[in-house]
Parts: C-alpha cells; structure tokens; sequence
C-alpha cells in the first residue's frame, strides 16, 4: 500500500479514488489519528465539515468559552517537544487559545495536505466482496477506503430546541455550540439565555457584563464549582513541564478521569462534620473539577453524595444576596456530579448583578418565542438577543448524521435504534474495519477526553499495525463479545448513582432518543487495561481475517490434502 491515494483502472466516471483509511473529523482525535496511521505508511484522508481544523473548538466560540480540564494536561501528550514548546497562558485556557493549538499541531505535524475541509461525510456503505468502505461525501466525490475511522467527537452535534415560535424569532439568534466566528457585542442589549449548563455557566458572567440587561432562563439549577482560573506564570508551566513523565502516567494509568489529581482513599462518611467540610473547603479554594475527587464513594453513595451536594449548595446561599434567586440557583434535582459538573467564574455572583434576572421556566415553562420576546408563565421577557445554551446530541449524534451501512445493508442507525452497541467502544458488531474514537461504551466523556482519544488512537493504530503484520485486511467485533460488554458498561452505570440524573449521559436531552447511559464509568486507567489484555491476547472478541483471495489459496492448499 502506498502514501498517496489510488485510483482505480475503470472509465473516469466511476474512477474512485482510494485510501487505506478515510477517517471522519479533523478535532483532535481526527488529527492524532491522521499523524499516527501516516506512522503506518498508510494512506489516508481526513474529512472535516468544519472551514479549519479543531472540531468542538470550531464550533464553540460562544463568549467565556474555555476548557474546564487545565490545559497542562488537556493537551497531548504523544510529542515530549511538543508539550515542552507550547506555553499555555493560563490555568483553563480559553476557546481562541485551544483553537490556536489545534493549528499548531496541524501545521507542526504537517497534516493538513491531507485533510479536505468544509466537507461533511455523508454515506459510507460496506462492500463485503470488495471488504471496503465506499465513502460520499458532500462535493459529490465518492472514494473508497478499507477503513473508516469516526473522530467525529462527542459533543458536536448543537441541538436546537423544540419551542414554538423560535422560527418567527426577529431579534439575533445563536447557539452557544455554532457560534459566528465574528466578534458579537451584546453591549447595550437586552439578552437572553436558554439553558443552564456548562455553556451557560460560561458564558453568562461575560455576557451579563456586555448587555444592558440579561434574562437567564433555567430549567434545571446546576452544580458548579469555581474554576479559580489565573495565568500561568513561567515557573508554574516549568514546574509541571518538568513533572510530565509523571503527570502524564497517572493520567493514563491510574486515573479514572484522566486527570492528575489526588487518589482518594476515604469515604464521605469516614470523616467527622468538621474535617469534612474543611476538606470540602479546601477544594472549593483550589477550584475545579477534582471537587468531586475529595472522597472516594461520592458516586456511588447518596448519602455521601448529599454532604457534597449540601455544601455546594450553603455556598451558592452564601454567594447570592436574594434568597429566592439563590433558592432557585440550588440544585436539588439530582446527585451532585451525575450531570457533567460545571467550573465556573463568578457564575453565582452575576445574579447579583442588577441587569440579570434569573426566570424559573420549570415551574413557568417557555410557552413560546414571539418576535421579540420570550413568553413563559404567562409574562413576557423582551429580548433583542436569544442565546440557545440547550447542548447537543451527545456521543451518538454526530454519528447518526452519516448514513452507514454495513454487512447485509443494516444501518448503524437501525443497529442502535434502541441504543447504542459497541464492544469496547471501539467498534459495532456488523460494521467491520469502522472504528470509533471515544465512542459510546469508552471512557470518553468521563475523561479529560484528550487522554481518551490518544489512548484510542494508539490502539487502534496497533491493532491495524498487527493485522498487516500478518497479511489480514478485515477486523470485526464479535457480537457474543459486544453483548457482554454493553452488558457490563450498564451494570457498572447502574452500580453509581449517574443514572439517577436526566443528564445527556444518558441522552435524556432529547426527545425520543433511547435513555441507556452512553460512556463507561470504570475509569480510565482500568479500562486501558482491558484494552491491552485484548489486544495482547490476539484480539480477543474481535473477528479479523484475510483478504478473500489469500483465504482462497489457503483453502485449495487445504483441500489439496483431503
Ligand atoms: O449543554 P447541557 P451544554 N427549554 O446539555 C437546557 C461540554 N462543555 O452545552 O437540564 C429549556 O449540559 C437544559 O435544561 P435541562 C460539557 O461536557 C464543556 O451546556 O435539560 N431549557 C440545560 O440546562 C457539558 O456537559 C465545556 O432541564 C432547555 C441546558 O439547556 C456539555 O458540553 C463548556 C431546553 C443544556 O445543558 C454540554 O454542555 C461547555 C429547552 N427546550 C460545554 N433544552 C468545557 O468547559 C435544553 N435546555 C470544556
């Protein structure tokens, strides 16, 4: 095979080019993927929707948006040159920052003379006499791939929600996930907000900041905590740049998020009222996502879990002057980290402000959008601008949009109409040589996801790196082997309290869409292993064979003894 695209001997019409892989979204594991299987001497071609590389970071541009992993370690980790020669600028970097990255590493790696932008992926159909992947895409080209690889991300897929009028709507319109990439300026305007996650949390403080008045629409109160983001000094990036080998190991190995953090060794109930809180404390000051890493069962024991809900939601008391508001603010829904938890600046706080009012649309829900205002509990909110924070078709989303077909013309869509399937997360009994990165069924979302994708990279790129060793071209997860793992990535969701939440995890965001909790809970490090013991054992669950005219000289040699 060579490192340049072939194409086919039949007449120019049906000419299809074809590449060893064809792999699915330029974010980060997309560009990964493409540096490792170049490692390969394959040929392969990136396709990206998006006009750059960076995938959810494109997208994202929405104000306040920034990474809530520190960007020390939500980075990668493949290149010791490139973690020592990129300085990051702060704690949490920002989404322009990220972006920038991105680019970094695909001018520095030089990956983009093989990725084709503003080009969706539309079909990809198997031909199992050919054992290829025929691939059309959105200029109308069709080529044809023994692999296909979807690095089609996690949360990429912005929903737009489903309120009435939104469509008559005749002030600016955006959704936190597909944001214009010119600068908005919301000074001087009435703004509002729907939604109260993640991109909410970010972005609410900023844009209260800008607009003369902001309407914060909140249908389910969050947990946050601060993200205590600062500039990284010279001395800090040293300090942390000489601890890599570290860092970096535990993130991989030992971590069940993919982050350097503390192990605990405690229950939340193994310490007395004071000590408790002093730990809680002290984490609250440090700021962010290892909040939830301060004792060891918060996941899994509600009344362990309740002694950290109670204390984030005494400093949201604390915090917000109005009680009501910060009654509202509490959350009491669900279990404090069964919904993504967020990281935060001044969130809280900006309900303070006297241009901010919070609206509770649980109780007085959204009737409709009109022109130019928001109804909901029978008043009307006028707004010159309307912020959709509402989130996207998570893990699955993306994925659904291409329509792919595999042995016997099933339908992954068909194949996951009741959720999806996976065995390892890794690939879908019936869809042989199509892998998925951080899919449903991994660790993915759970992690500090940039950990995730090259620990799927990696294994993928070996796994395809053993089969050409030994002359096999298909690759296919055994259903027996799917089964038991969809099986046990239930049983290990069901064993935590994460299911207790309509979160996305769950794909409780959408309307209809089949509520199985999606990522697999048992940590990062655990799950490499398991990775490596299959992949040590021959590819154990997995179906791999050769090429169809290999196969047919191995049984005529066969046959001649008989
Ligand atoms: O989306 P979400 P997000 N009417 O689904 C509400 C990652 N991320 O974009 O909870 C009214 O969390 C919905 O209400 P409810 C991160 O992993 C990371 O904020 O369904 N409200 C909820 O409040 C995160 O978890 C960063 O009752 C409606 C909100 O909209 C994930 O992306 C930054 C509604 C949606 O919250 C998603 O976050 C940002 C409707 N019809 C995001 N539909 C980092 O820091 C939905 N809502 C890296």
């Amino acid at each position: 095979m060579s490192a340049s695209p072939s194409v086919s001997g039949k007449s120019d019409a049906a000419a299809a080019e074809s590449y060893d892989v064809a792999v699915v979204g330029a974010g980060f594991a997309g560009m990964y993927m493409l540096y490792k299987l170049r490692g390969l001497g394959l040929s392969v071609r990136v396709y990206e929707q998006g006009g750059d590389v960076g995938g959810t970071w494109y997208w994202n541009r929405y104000p306040g948006a920034r990474c809530d992993v520190e960007s020390m370690q939500y980075s990668f980790s493949f290149s010791d040159e490139l973690q020592q020669e990129w300085d990051w600028s702060e704690r949490y970097a920002p989404q322009p920052e990220i972006l920038r990255y991105a680019n970094h590493v695909a001018d520095r790696f030089d990956l983009r003379r093989d990725i084709q932008l503003d080009t969706t992926v539309e079909r990809a159909i198997f031909d199992e006499s050919a054992n290829a992947w025929s691939v059309t895409t959105s200029d109308g080209n069709t080529v044809s791939a023994n692999y296909v690889v979807l690095a089609t991300g996690c949360l990429s897929n912005a929903r737009m929600p489903d309120i009435e009028g939104l469509q008559d709507f005749k002030g600016k319109l955006y959704h936190t996930g597909h944001w214009p990439h010119e600068p908005v300026d919301f000074s001087g305007q009435r703004v509002g907000v729907i939604g109260t996650g993640s991109s909410a949390i970010q972005s609410v403080p900023v844009i209260a900041a800008q607009a003369s008045h902001l309407t914060v629409f909140q249908r389910t109160a969050n947990f946050s905590i601060p993200a205590r983001n600062a500039a990284l000094t010279p001395e800090e990036r040293e300090a942390i740049r000489a601890k890599y080998p570290e860092i970096r190991r535990f993130a991989r190995e030992q971590a069940r998020n993919g982050i350097y953090t503390e192990l605990p060794d405690r229950g939340a109930l193994d310490d007395g009222d004071n000590e408790r809180r002093s730990k809680y404390e002290s984490r609250w000051a440090r700021g962010g996502l290892t909040f939830m890493s301060v004792y060891n069962n918060l996941a899994l024991d509600k009344a362990a879990n309740d002694t950290a809900a109670d204390f984030v939601r005494d400093k949201i008391a604390e915090i917000v002057r109005d009680p009501d508001t910060a009654k509202l603010l509490q959350p009491t829904t669900h279990p404090i980290g069964t919904k993504r938890i967020c990281i935060d600046t001044d969130y809280f706080a900006t309900f303070n402000r006297p241009n901010v009012t919070l609206v509770d649309i649980k109780s007085h829900p959204i009737e409709r959008v009109l022109p130019h205002a928001v109804r909901a509990g029978g008043r009307d909110y006028e707004v010159d601008a309307l912020v959709l924070a509402t989130g996207f078709d998570a893990m699955t989303g993306s994925v659904a949009r291409i329509d792919i077909a595999g042995r016997n013309g099933q339908t992954l869509n068909q194949k996951w109409a009741e959720g999806p399937k996976t065995y390892l997360g890794l690939m879908s009994a019936g869809f042989p040589n199509l892998f998925i990165i951080t899919g449903p069924g991994s660790p993915s979302v759970l992690s500090n996801m940039i950990v995730s994708i090259e620990q799927h990279v990696d294994w993928i790129t070996e796994a395809i790196g053993w089969m050409r060793e030994r002359d096999l071209v298909a690759i296919e997860a055994d259903k027996d082997a799917e089964d038991k793992w969809v099986a046990h990535v239930n049983e290990v969701a069901h064993s935590t309290l994460y299911p207790q939440a309509n979160s996305w995890y769950m794909g409780a965001n959408i309307p209809g869409k089949p509520q199985i909790f999606m990522p697999y809970i048992g940590g990062v490090g655990a799950y490499r292993q398991i990775c490596n013991d299959v992949a040590a054992k021959g590819y154990e669950g997995f179906a791999m064979s050769a090429a169809p005219a290999r196969r047919a000289a191995a049984l005529s040699w066969v046959s001649s003894f008989s």
